[in-house]
């Protein structure tokens, strides 16, 4: 039988690279350069499955082609707003990606943003680095304490109910949670978690507030400044989502204004550019997309694209279908 042709958009896990080149007929690649619109919309008709990761962009424009080739997008990462879903579903592509495997890894980095903001870890950091540190003092780069404060977690998928896991189980935290479906009351009750129906009633309860929902247009600019004003003075956000779900340049107003405490980000509205308003904020601590930057999970969700493959070229419904 003939193998699939696959296109790698970036460099995968080795061990996962390995498998492919075993299993398809993969080509890799091995630029640092992520793949052009022309150069994706090329790919669509001369490979049967195309594997891309956040960093590709898959807007109507890719998928404008006369006679497709490729027949599935299996998505490296669990968030797919960088895949135009109406497109892809109108050439009648098949789309993957890699829920669960990633959940953990991206609750630790949320728990490390969360703690380093309130703790001012990336400020004390920065003073030891360049020599400004004088030595202790009792007033010296004075936090916020986290245990036993209230988390709003916006978006309670598997990645927000990991949060919540943490900041209950290990730091006695009351949660929050509003989420754009009912959530099993068995379930809140792991966490010890209240739900509330709007995004309105979850912000002026919370001194921290976590973002663990979808990126894409429903979700562009969630939190806005009407939103940060409804926040407690002196609280701070964390995003672990998608960039676009918060409206920067309020973000960067109500940090510069101290209406809020601080914020955190992993992501970031068109990165790895950063907004110069950001760069001002000493108040805020960024770090560039490291969510599911583990060993663990990265090989994790190569090898979860390849349980998609397996299924898909066997004629099964991927597990991990979402369009
Ligand atoms: C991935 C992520 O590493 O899975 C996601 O949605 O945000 C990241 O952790 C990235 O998307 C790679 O495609």
């Amino acid at each position: 039988m003939v193998k699939p042709s696959v296109l790698v958009t970036r460099r995968w896990p080795a061990a996962v690279e390995a498998q492919l080149a075993e299993s398809y007929n993969a080509t890799f690649n091995t630029s640092d350069i992520p793949l052009a619109g022309p150069e994706m919309r090329d790919a669509m008709t001369r490979f049967d499955a195309v594997l891309p990761t956040v960093t590709d962009k898959l807007g109507s424009d890719v998928f404008e082609v006369a006679k497709p080739q490729a027949k599935i997008i299996g998505n490296y990462g669990v968030g797919y707003s960088h895949i135009c879903e109406s497109s892809a579903r109108d050439l009648g592509l098949t789309v993957t990606n890699t829920p669960d495997v990633l959940s953990e890894c991206t609750a630790d980095i949320a728990m490390t943003l969360m703690l380093m903001v309130a703790r001012r870890a990336g400020e004390g950091e920065r003073e030891v680095r360049e020599g400004r540190w004088t030595g202790w003092r009792p007033t010296h780069l004075v936090g916020t304490k986290v245990s036993g404060k209230t988390l709003g977690i916006i978006g309670f998928g598997r990645i927000g109910q990991e949060m919540a896991r943490r900041a209950h189980h290990g730091f006695g935290m009351k949660i929050v949670v509003q989420n754009r479906s009912k959530v099993a009351p068995e379930i809140l009750a792991q966490y010890g978690a209240v739900q509330v129906d709007t995004v309105e009633e979850l912000l002026p309860q919370a001194d921290f507030v976590s973002l663990h929902c979808p990126g894409g247009a429903a979700n562009r600019h969630l939190i806005n400044a009407a939103r940060l004003d409804l926040m407690k003075p002196g609280a701070f956000l964390v995003n672990t989502a998608r960039g676009e779900v918060i409206d920067e340049w309020a973000l960067a107003q109500a940090l510069m204004f101290d209406t809020i405490g601080g914020a955190a980000l992993d992501v970031f509205d068109g990165e790895p550019r950063i907004a110069p308003d950001l760069m001002q904020c000493d108040n805020l601590v960024m770090l560039p997309h490291l969510g599911s930057a583990t060993r663990e999970a990265r090989e994790a969700m190569g090898f979860r694209v390849l349980d998609n493959l397996a299924d898909f070229f066997s004629g099964r419904d991927p597990r991990d279908r979402v369009i």
